[in-house]
């Protein structure tokens, strides 16, 4: 498959080369593709604490129920977690590993890899971006992921712009209150 820019370099005039090329997925033939892009009023710092926490992800996903990291110990690439979803959602867990996580750049990303749901080979990657003044974040999170069988390319992505999006919204919220 080819690499797919997902975010196009002219809409993010402020964001390095370097940084929008982590949004390059490749794209298999019976795959989608998207982005969602959420700026938030909080430093990249405050913002940072919660994201890395590859651990807790329900510190700000609300449709995530509980979370345990196979093995325990320290957040490192390659660690497993154990992700158990609310009631509601046509899923019920998910196995998750840690790809990227990058503490100097802000960079994380997560592929899942196993559990009871339709969302194979979903694979995340976030990244936060100072402003000009230091005090606003923007967060960019693109994603790529296998159409499920009887669905759409168009219904995936309307399906999982609206996790990210909620995913987004709360750790918004949640970011702001900490910087107050
Ligand atoms: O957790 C994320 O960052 C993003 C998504 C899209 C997670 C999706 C999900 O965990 C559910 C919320 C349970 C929805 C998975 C893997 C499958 C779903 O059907």
């Amino acid at each position: 498959p080819t690499r797919r820019l997902v975010v196009p370099l002219s809409s993010a005039p402020a964001v390095p080369d370097s940084v929008v090329c982590q949004h390059a997925h490749a794209v298999g033939p019976n795959q989608c593709c998207s982005v969602v892009i959420q700026s938030i009023h909080a430093p990249v710092s405050t913002v940072w604490s919660v994201v890395r926490r590859f651990d807790n992800p329900q510190a700000y996903k609300h449709f995530v129920k509980s979370c345990h990291v196979i093995d325990g110990g320290d957040i490192h690439v390659g660690a497993l977690r154990e992700v158990h979803v609310v009631s509601g959602l046509p899923a019920v867990s998910s196995t998750e590993r840690l790809e990227i996580l990058d503490d100097e750049r802000h960079v994380i990303s997560f592929s899942v890899v196993g559990g009871d749901h339709r969302l194979s080979n979903y694979r995340s990657v976030t990244t936060l971006h100072d402003d000009a003044n230091g005090s606003e974040t923007v967060v960019i999170e693109s994603y790529v992921v296998d159409v499920p069988q009887g669905n759409t390319k168009e219904e995936t992505c309307v399906f999982v712009d609206t996790i990210v999006r909620c995913n987004l919204q709360s750790l918004s919220q949640i970011a702001e209150n900490m910087a107050r």
